[in-house]
């Protein structure tokens, strides 16, 4: 082994080691990540990866004088970890929790403490660009030629004004998470096509959520530390590495929580659990209504809770007496016993919890997904557990001055009501406007109802989307794209602009503490060293095409720093007060459950009269999954995520690619891979009836024969991404994708993508 190998194996382990622990129990969260230096190298796109200028990867073991420090809040995922950032020689140099934000409770995830390694990543994007090559997609050059802000701007806002003189407003598209800025001049444009990712990630969890408890649209935290029962159908947040489910977890298990795990694979969640149920995949729902029935037939619900807090007990009970364990034994090949005992130990011992997050079981996973999230919502009713400790909790957030309070906006023009996804034909979840990833491939490619000419796209990748492929071929029938983006990603390869973004710990504002938030409480983002590059934030981009675009009146006088304040001030507060205070604002007071529901009844609903208002079933009741396994394509497929990537952002932060292992693989259980002449690390070929991936086998025990697992985030193309490009596939290329009538047939208030409703066949490549 030379020096350099040896040294980085060290440094490597060290890391593991280190992030490993402060995921799992809390240690030290000052330690050093080896190759984290801010050594800025340029990179030669050109250069193979292995002659690019070597970079120190030695451990660092003296440390620097910090001259300064910065408070910040991790970007990486939406947990929003509040950070601390020394600072050496100006340089970002070390990242820390903040002790007294209750999310991060001082500690981050491998991912937080990573970070330093994408603000210096020399791969990012510098300045704003156009391509000169009219063609566009995987493999071809975009021939970038750099531009300055004003001309980005004045290409994009003439092909924006000529697509909307020339097809209307509905033309255009905004793709991207909601920002006031966007939305304004969405609004200001009167296009209707504003299109984000949450069809792809818990839309039947809020479908479920507004019309059976009027809560809204977050159903994100949990009190799992002190709950003394957890059943998890596929909730895994433990197995990401997530900063507060990974440190709730392991306080419940220590404290002596029974934990059963529910999932077709066995996850780190299910290792440290104690029991593994290797259900089969889709059928969560049939466990579900047995357990209901149980409860209710043997009166092991939470008396009080129910009479005072939940409405529809009589209908819910007369409606499950079909669903006995046998029956559901059949159906999830889980034995009828077991399903009987852990209904009846789930009902008895307190607090109980049926832990959710987003794409478990109850996720978009499957048409009969939203069902599940229903079923979650009144087992947790059931035992007590919504807004109680141990149990599901509406977050304590701070209100908030709004947007349109603050800026008064001039009249909006009328806008159209059909949209190119065909959202607003879904009563419950179509308010939301947040669009659809899986319809809207198709739209654009069949220009039903009408064609898309134009896109805005920011933070959302194409692999990302169903069928990634096939959402290529409708981004190539665009006129022009423009594209928001902190690095090179595939979205920007398929752009004609692209506007270049700072990276979070270059920027500025506050957070709402939402994922662990038991009290309102902020955390204040400051940069923490000048912007590298010539970048903007996203307000100011959309300030400055809206001004070229002609629409400039409605930002005059707008500001983030004044908005800022103008929020600040209204909680009692301000940037400097945050400064002082540790970068964290608090409204800490004690924990109260909550009492009243924002529903018809003013209840929680187990009979739920919005859904039935709406032509959907207001009770649960057994539905299979779409597509069950044929001769042509045998295996379940099921998609999870790695503790080191969020998505496929983080791939080409070299530190974290070396601790998962360069590629994504597809897991088989050592039956199946015997079946199929698979070895460990063969390469094989998985196909669905949208698409084929190759990637390497990983045999293994813990996973059903009769299901492959792929983790999302890989296959990246882009040939700017030096150290993401071509490491493994996009299980994503196999999801089918939908088109609107296939959507509504699903009968599906949340329009869920169904992310894995489809088989899949695997042979040898
Ligand atoms: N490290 C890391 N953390 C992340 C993310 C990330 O990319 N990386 N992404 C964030 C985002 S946006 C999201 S949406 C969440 C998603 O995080 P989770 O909601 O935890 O979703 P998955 O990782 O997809 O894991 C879902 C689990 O469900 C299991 N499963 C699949 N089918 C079934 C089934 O039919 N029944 C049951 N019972 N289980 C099943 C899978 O095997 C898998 O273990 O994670 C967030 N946190
Ligand atoms: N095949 C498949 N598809 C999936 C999923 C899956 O499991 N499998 N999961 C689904 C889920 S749960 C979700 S939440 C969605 C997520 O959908 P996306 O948010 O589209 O997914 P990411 O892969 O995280 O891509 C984020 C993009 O934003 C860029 N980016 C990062 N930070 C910034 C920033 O500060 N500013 C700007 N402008 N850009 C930034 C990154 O470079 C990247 O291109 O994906 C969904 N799609
Ligand atoms: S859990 Fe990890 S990735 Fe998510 S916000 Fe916290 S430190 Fe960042
Ligand atoms: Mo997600």
């Amino acid at each position: 082994m030379s020096k350099k190998e040896e040294k980085w194996k060290l440094s490597r382990r060290a890391f593991l080691l280190a992030s490993g622990a402060a995921v799992t129990a809390g240690a030290a969260s000052n330690f050093l990540i080896a190759g984290c230096q801010p050594e800025e190298v340029e990179r030669d796109p050109d250069d193979p990866v292995d002659e690019q200028p070597e970079i120190d990867k030695t451990l660092v073991s003296v440390e620097p004088e910090i001259t300064d420090t910065k408070f910040n809040f991790c970007g990486i995922c939406s947990a929003n970890c509040a950070m601390i950032v020394d600072i050496a020689d100006d340089k970002a140099w070390r990242i820390r929790g903040n002790p007294d934000d209750q999310v991060a409770e001082g500690h981050l995830c491998v991912k937080g403490y990573s970070a330093l390694k994408d603000l210096y990543d020399p791969d990012r994007l510098k300045h704003p660009m156009k391509r000169t090559n009219p063609e566009k997609g995987p493999g071809v050059d975009p021939e970038w030629v750099k531009i300055d802000w004003d001309e980005a701007f004045e290409l994009a806002a003439n092909a924006y004004n000529e697509a909307i003189e020339e097809h209307g407003p509905q033309s255009l598209a905004f793709i991207s998470r909601g920002h006031d800025w966007m939305n304004r001049l969405q609004r200001a444009i009167g296009t209707p096509n504003h299109i984000q990712h949450h069809s792809t990630c818990f839309t039947t969890y809020t479908a479920v959520w507004r019309a059976a408890m009027g809560t809204g649209n977050r159903p994100f935290m949990l009190d799992v530390g002190r709950a003394k029962y957890i059943l998890s159908f596929g909730w895994d947040q433990p197995s990401k590495a997530k900063n507060m489910s990974a440190r709730e977890y392991v306080k419940a298990v220590e404290n002596g929580a029974k934990v059963v795990y529910v999932d077709p694979r066995l996850t780190i969640t299910g290792a440290l659990g104690g029991e593994w149920i290797p259900i089969k995949p889709g059928t969560d729902l049939a466990f579900m209504l047995a357990m209901i029935r149980i409860i209710v037939n043997e009166e092991l619900y939470d008396k009080d809770y129910v009479d005072n807090y939940t409405s529809g007990l009589e209908q819910l009970a007369a409606a499950v007496q079909d669903y006995t364990p046998e029956w559901a034994a059949e159906i999830t090949e889980v034995d009828a016993d077991v399903i009987e005992r852990v209904a009846r130990e789930f009902a008895t011992t307190k607090p109980a919890l049926i832990p959710n997050h987003k794409r478990d079981a109850g996720g978009p996973n499957y048409a009969n997904s939203w069902r599940v999230a229903f079923c979650i919502n009144i087992l947790n009713a059931l035992v007590g557990s919504i807004d109680r400790e141990g149990g599901q909790i509406i977050g304590r957030t701070p209100s908030m001055v709004s947007f349109d309070d603050a800026f008064p906006p001039p009249d909006y023009p009328e806008m159209p009501d059909a949209r190119i996804d065909g959202f607003e034909k879904h009563p419950i979840i179509g308010p939301t406007r947040r669009g659809d990833f899986s319809t809207i491939t198709e739209a654009i490619l069949d220009e039903e109802p009408y064609p898309l000419k134009a896109a805005f796209i920011r933070k959302h990748n194409v692999l990302a989307f169903p069928n990634a492929p096939r959402f290529v071929e409708a981004l190539q029938k665009l006129d022009f794209v423009a594209v928001c983006d902190v690095w090179p990603s595939e979205m920007v390869q398929m752009a004609d602009v692209v506007f270049p973004e700072p990276y979070y710990l270059e920027s500025s504002g506050f957070g709402n503490r939402v994922y662990h938030a038991f009290y309102p409480q902020i955390a204040l983002r400051e940069p923490v060293i000048d912007p590298l590059y010539d970048t903007r934030g996203y307000g100011g981009i959309i300030t400055g095409l809206a001004q070229a675009m002609g629409y400039g009146e409605y930002f005059e006088g707008v500001s983030s720093g004044e908005l800022n304040e103008q929020r600040l001030e209204a909680l009692g507060t301000s940037m400097e007060e945050l400064k002082q205070n540790n970068g964290i604002w608090s409204d800490e007071r004690p924990f109260e459950g909550r009492t009243e529901w924002d529903t018809p009844s003013n209840k929680i609903e187990l009979y739920s009269t919005v859904l039935e208002e709406n032509g959907y079933d207001p009770l649960p009741h057994w539905q299979p999954k779409k597509e069950m396994p044929t001769d042509e394509y045998p295996y379940y497929m099921i998609i999870s995520r790695p503790p080191m990537h969020k998505m496929s952002q983080t791939q080409n932060n070299e530190l974290m690619m070396q601790a998962y292992g360069e590629e994504n693989s597809v897991m088989l259980n050592s039956a199946t891979a015997a079946d199929l002449g698979v070895e460990d690390g063969d390469e094989v070929i998985v196909e669905s009836r949208a698409n084929q991936v190759t990637l390497k086998a990983k045999v293994m025990e813990g996973i059903r024969p009769d299901t492959v697992c792929i983790e999302h985030g890989f296959g990246h193309w882009s040939r700017e991404l030096t150290i993401a490009f071509n490491k493994g596939a996009n299980e994503g290329d196999l999801i089918p994708t939908m088109p609107i009538d296939e959507m509504l047939a699903a009968g599906d208030p949340g329009a869920g993508s169904q992310m894995q409703d489809f088989c899949v066949n695997v042979y040898k490549a």
